[in-house]
């Protein structure tokens, strides 16, 4: 192949992430295939791609989560590699050992990496053997109110009761004392035998209010590994991330060099290649727990391409072909400071209810320091099928005060009108005093919400008003009138009629 790489990359996946490895696919002079459900017939990815193939219907079972459809749609184009993008199948061993086993390249670590990072016992098994910190707690499971005891009393309460089989923070319940855990402890041994068919829990320190940083990994086929940032990713609700930053804010440098250095000893451990993170829990006093591995690319890259200069898929696809990872070190001091807002199809005001419907306005922001990663334009229907993700909205500055200035200011700008959206709720959290501060942690978005209760149902009347006026104007430029300008906060008005007196002219 002219590109040295591939001869052609199936896409095995949609929305902002299926653009982003298309983006990179071009960058290299690789061909690309986009698979697309029938849901996403009109998708820009599939606009934009050179060549795409249907892989199924709507339904996520039988189309991007179709492992006989998504092969043979990689075999019928003639690609000789696969990028799974994130979720659906992108930690599927399956799919990677089929992939193997048929001659595609599966662009990701080798099945059983997967399937060992994927089982989380024996990841956390790994990790310790590999002296990477575990939070303090039982080796295995607890099977007695006895056994429970006398480890919490090694422990140290409060302790945190977790369901082996639970995740995503399903099945934890907080013991602050004896009497405590003789209470929940069967109730979470029955709450985890309904929810997830195995009761078995084990115990662990609780900590309060710990933040999540995690650490982007690059590991090539050569033995080259390398820690290429850390990511705060803290800013979560239900355990879906909301904000994310790069580098961690108020992380001292010994810290930060000891959570590097400790995700390369824990990526080798695992002999990890490819892109990859480790995700781990950070308490007040500055003491990193090891959580668990994520064997794709995530979500939230960008930050640390933007701090970095690294084009992160398409490392993916360059290791993946076998080409050597040749980093200098001193290249991965991170440069300035960037943080990600993802804008959803959630109506913020309604409990983030979500939402659907065909976008009638969208305008990204745009200026210095501004990337926008999405897959919307004017007349795109959102599908209800899939996840919410509309935009992630990318502010880079010289440091954490300018990005956030420029983020607001981009958020601003930012116009999606015709389905509910989440562009103005990111607007006042990123102007939270405590956010500025950089006091984050896992509980901030729960304790933000209640703060602010009261503001996002002023949100959803705002959001009312807007799709009145959208309507009235729909009904005007239907009439012929002029067309409607937006407005800095994002409200369309019409511009003045012609002989009207305005600011300037008003005497
Ligand atoms: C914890 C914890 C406090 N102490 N473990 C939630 C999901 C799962 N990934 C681990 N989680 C937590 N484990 C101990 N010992 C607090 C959380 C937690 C959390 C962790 C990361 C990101 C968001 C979170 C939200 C709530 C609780």
């Amino acid at each position: 192949m002219a590109n040295g790489l591939f001869r052609k990359v199936l896409i095995a996946n949609r929305g902002e992430i299926a653009l982003r490895v298309l983006r990179a696919c071009r960058d290299l002079g690789v061909p690309a295939v986009v698979a697309y459900s029938d849901a996403d017939r009109d998708s820009l990815a599939v606009r934009l791609a050179d060549e795409a193939v249907c892989v199924g219907p709507a339904a996520v079972a039988r189309s991007y989560n179709n492992i006989p459809a998504i092969i043979s749609a990689a075999l019928v184009t003639g690609c000789d590699a696969l990028h799974p993008g994130y979720g659906f199948l992108a930690e599927n061993a399956y799919l990677a050992d089929i992939c193997q086993q048929v001659g595609v390249t599966f662009i990701g670590p080798r099945p059983d990496v997967i399937e060992r990072m994927g089982n989380k016992a024996e990841a956390r098994r790994l990790m310790r053997e590999a002296g990477v910190p575990l939070v303090p707690g039982t080796e295995g499971t607890v099977q007695n109110l006895g056994e429970a005891r006398q480890a919490a009393r090694r422990i140290g309460f409060p302790v945190l009761i977790k369901a082996v089989a639970g995740g995503g923070g399903r099945g934890m319940r907080v013991a602050r004392d004896d009497a405590e855990l003789t209470r929940q402890l069967p109730v979470a041994q029955s709450e985890a035998e309904a929810a997830f068919g195995d009761g078995a829990v084990y115990l662990e320190r609780y900590l309060d209010r710990p933040r999540h940083v995690e650490v982007q990994i690059l590991a090539d086929h050569h033995g080259h590994v390398f820690a290429v940032g850390e990511r705060d990713c803290s800013l979560q609700r239900r355990h879906q991330k909301l904000v994310e930053e790069a580098p961690a804010p108020n992380l001292s440098r010994k810290t930060r060099e000891s959570l590097l250095r400790t995700a390369v000893r824990g990526a080798r451990a695992a002999h990890y290649t490819n892109a990859g993170t480790l995700e781990f829990l950070l308490d007040r006093d500055g003491h990193f727990y090891f959580m668990e591995m994520n064997t794709r690319i995530q979500v939230e890259h960008p930050v640390t391409e933007a701090v970095t200069g690294l084009d992160l898929v398409a490392w993916q696809i360059k290791i993946a072909a076998g080409q050597p990872l040749l980093l200098d070190a001193r290249a991965l001091e991170p440069v300035g400071h960037a943080v990600e807002c993802r804008i959803t199809a959630e109506d913020a005001s309604a409990d983030f209810a979500p939402s659907a419907g065909t976008v009638a306005t969208y305008v990204a922001p745009g200026g210095p320091g501004v990337r926008v990663d999405s897959h919307l334009y004017a007349g795109y229907t959102v599908p209800p099928y899939y996840d919410s993700l509309l935009a992630k909205v990318v502010a880079w500055g010289k440091d954490r005060s300018e990005a956030l200035a420029r983020l607001e200011r981009a958020l601003a700008e930012t116009v999606i009108t015709g389905v509910a959206q989440t562009a103005p709720f990111h607007r006042r959290l990123v102007a939270d005093e405590a956010f500025r501060r950089g006091d984050v942690h896992t509980g901030f978005v729960a304790q933000y919400l209640n703060r602010h209760a009261a503001a996002l149902h002023d949100d959803g009347e705002q959001a009312a008003l807007l799709a009145a006026s959208e309507q009235q104007e729909r009904a005007r430029t239907a009439a012929g009138a002029p067309l409607a300008t937006a407005a800095d906060d994002g409200r369309l008005v019409s511009p003045p009629r012609p002989g009207a007196p305005t600011q300037a002219n008003r005497g």
